[in-house]
């Protein structure tokens, strides 16, 4: 049995998301409004398939794949790039590379307890966010 990453989860934490998105290229004005933000993650998982909907008061930015399967990802709305993407599993960790014009760019999803980590990384930064079950 896989991870079971389904739910609704809140956010608690956020840990350099300001040098991501520096390294992402996302403007002064939009990180200062990011910054403020505390997203909810919406994780539909059936099987081997994902939505993750990450939803905030500003924008929302969904994604929807299968383990294993490179699509093409347009980051609309963020920094509107496009990338060949691909997620696997590691053991029960969620992996996901990003190809494109940024190098090293990339996301990893685990859990631990009743909270769901995000790591997210981008040329040399990496950003973590932490978020919890919500009741
Ligand atoms: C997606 C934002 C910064 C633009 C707005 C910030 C609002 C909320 O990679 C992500 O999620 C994955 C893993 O859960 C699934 O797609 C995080 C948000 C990253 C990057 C760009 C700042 C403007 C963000 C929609």
């Amino acid at each position: 049995m896989p991870a079971d990453y389904s739910g609704t989860w809140d956010f608690i934490s956020n840990e350099n998301f300001e040098g991501y998105m520096v390294a992402l290229g996302i403007d002064f004005p939009t990180r200062k409004i990011a910054n403020m933000l505390k997203p909810q993650k919406i994780v539909e998982q059936d099987g081997d398939s994902f939505t993750f909907k990450t939803l905030t008061s500003f924008k929302n930015y969904t994604v929807s794949f299968k383990i294993g399967e490179e699509f093409e990802e347009v980051t609309k709305g963020l920094d509107n790039r496009k990338c060949q993407t691909v997620v696997n599993w590691d053991n029960d960790k969620l992996v996901c590379v990003q190809k494109g014009e940024k190098k090293n760019r990339g996301w990893t999803h685990w859990i631990e307890g009743d909270q769901l980590y995000l790591e997210m990384r981008c040329e040399g930064q990496v950003s973590t966010q932490i978020f919890k079950k919500s009741a």
